[in-house]
């Protein structure tokens, strides 16, 4: 009987929790389908990416790129460093990373180190790598890896040469890594290419830093496993790419298939694929066909939320 009336007293109380529970046009579960808090409740669209990522294999390397869109800004009129800073998309490409379980992401336009060490305070493990330019788009590249995955002993950016004078100071990075699980090495570039639409046709520039890599990765590591991803600018059929397709004993693009395929998977709003991943010929047999992560569920408020790109990956057995 206590028992009874102990719970007549709790119905008006449930009633009213229950109400709270908006559930008309906000397609937020009213239960979190995880434990992880990051977005509780405040960005419970994202609790629906789920069934959007595939999660990876422990035993395997799975990397990304992500363009993060000027992270975390969009006009750039808040000061460089500040803390002053809408943390709302820190959240939401944390849930993205933490659902997808990649071992390591190469990010560019990195506009914040103090939003990109909040981030990192969100992916309980993980490190960051990045260098910091002090040029007018201040859009940085950074690796931010699973330490517990992977082990990073050198990095260092590809420094200007007579081929290649590398646009706005965005000289790529490079990091060696060691993939605990399976004790291979890795040598991974990170790079963010001279984009279309300023200053005419920028298609010579963006040759020229194509070239600029290849002639630093053939010299420096020409029997590494090396992957160079990230944001090239242009679509795989565009000659910027002539210099690594020209030569397929040593370098395939990984993600050829997505170029090929339905708009749909392609990684710059669905309009053009322009976010690549190449890898050298001692990862022809090792690699998997890569994928555009699909956000299906959140599509609506993606690409304004996050980023005006969508994160290219792979895995490397
Ligand atoms: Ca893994
Ligand atoms: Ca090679």
């Amino acid at each position: 009987m206590k028992r009874i009336l102990y719970l007549l007293a709790l119905t008006p109380l449930i009633m009213f929790l229950a109400s709270c529970d908006d559930s008309g046009t906000d397609p937020t579960p009213s239960k979190p389908i995880d434990d992880n808090n990051f977005s509780k409740g405040v960005y419970g669209v994202y609790w629906n990416l789920t069934p959007c990522l595939p999660v990876s294999q422990d035993t395997k390397l799975d990397i990304a790129t992500f363009n993060l869109w000027n992270f975390p800004l969009r006009d750039g009129d808040v000061p460089w460093n500040s803390n002053d800073v809408d943390t709302t998309r820190t959240n939401h490409v944390a849930d993205i990373i933490l659902k997808s379980e990649w071992d390591l992401v190469a990010l560019q336009e990195v506009s914040s180190s103090h939003e990109l060490n909040r981030l990192l305070a969100k992916l309980p493990g993980w490190k960051f790598s990045a260098r910091w330019n002090e040029f007018d788009d201040k859009q940085a590249l950074a690796f931010i890896y699973n330490a517990d995955e992977l082990e990073l002993s050198g990095t260092d950016y590809i420094p200007d040469s007579k081929t290649a004078n590398f646009t706005s100071d965005r000289n790529p990075i490079y990091g060696t890594f060691r993939h605990k699980a399976s004790g291979k090495d890795y040598l991974i570039v990170d790079l963010h290419f001279k984009a279309k639409g300023r200053g005419g046709d920028t298609s010579s520039q963006r040759r020229a830093e194509a070239k600029g890599v290849k002639e630093f990765v053939d010299a420096n590591y020409p029997n590494s496993r090396v992957i160079i991803l990230g944001d090239w600018n242009d679509t795989l059929s565009e000659d910027t790419f002539d210099v690594f397709l020209s030569d397929k004993e040593n370098y395939r693009f990984a993600d050829q298939n997505i170029e090929d395929g339905s708009s749909n998977n392609w990684s710059w709003r669905g309009r053009s694929h322009i976010d690549h991943i190449l890898i050298s010929n001692e990862l022809f047999d090792e690699t998997e066909n890569a994928n555009t992560a699909s956000f299906n569920c959140v599509q609506n408020t993606y690409y304004s939320k996050v980023s005006d790109h969508r994160p290219v990956y792979t895995s490397f057995n």
